[in-house]
């Protein structure tokens, strides 16, 4: 039996994706960042800083979206989703596992600034600002990258864009994704994925976006 410990539209949905891509039933367990279910200390046992992703499989109790994807990719080598050690390619897959995550944790920043403040006003339009031209400056990266490539290792897909993957779907929230052509292209090879759409069906209603899209505030504003 795997558990999957899971908040909806987020970090957890990467292993709620790479699951499906590996044919691995899981069940769910639902929490809401808002309502201290993640600050329960039977979770807290499980992922000591109260995050999801958290995953129990085989008496393995894991957290860290990064080395689940890892974990599970090296654990079913032959699903094809993670390239062998010690070779150019594994090289770029830790990279991207590494990459997703600065990318990510710029997205929490701004989720932070303008979705979970209680007082709105104590967000700093300076490092709104400064953030998501931050953000920005990793998406103008990963078009460079995907610019005739269909995925973040080339050709075939990997376990590194599901990690990835959940981040192209938030940022769009902050930055526009007008000027990113290969951007636009990847994230609609994702979706069309079966196994993305899968997860998708299983990932539940996301509760923190009111808006399509949230443009950095005027200062004084
Ligand atoms: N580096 C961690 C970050 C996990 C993380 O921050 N998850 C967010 C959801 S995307 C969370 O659980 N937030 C709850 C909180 O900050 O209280 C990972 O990749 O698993």
């Amino acid at each position: 039996m795997i558990t999957l410990h899971h908040v909806p539209f987020s970090r957890s949905f990467r292993i709620l994706w790479l699951l499906e891509e590996l044919g691995l039933d899981c069940e769910i367990r639902h929490y809401r960042i808002t309502d201290g279910s993640l600050r329960d200390p039977a979770f807290l046992a499980i992922s000591p800083a109260g995050r999801v992703p958290a995953l129990e499989m085989d008496g393995q109790v894991l957290f860290e979206s990064g080395a689940i994807v890892q974990w599970l990719c090296e654990a079913h080598p032959g699903a094809g989703l993670i390239p062998a050690p010690g070779t150019p390619e594994r090289a770029a897959f830790l990279e991207m596992l590494g990459f997703a995550e600065t990318m990510a944790s710029l997205i929490e920043n701004l989720n932070l600034s303008h979705i979970f403040l209680r007082d709105p006003s104590q967000a700093s339009p300076v490092v709104i600002k400064l953030t998501t031209a931050r953000l920005a400056a990793t998406l103008a990266g990963l078009e460079r990258r995907l610019a005739g490539q269909d995925y973040l290792l080339g050709a075939a897909f990997s376990g590194a864009d599901t990690m990835m993957g959940f981040n192209i779907f938030a940022a769009p929230y902050y930055v526009k994704l007008d000027p990113y052509p290969a951007l636009q292209a990847y994230a609609a090879r994702l979706e069309s994925r079966p196994a993305f759409q899968r997860a998708r069906t299983r990932d539940g209603e996301q509760e923190f976006y009111v808006k399509d899209f949230y443009p950095v505030p005027e200062a004084g504003a």
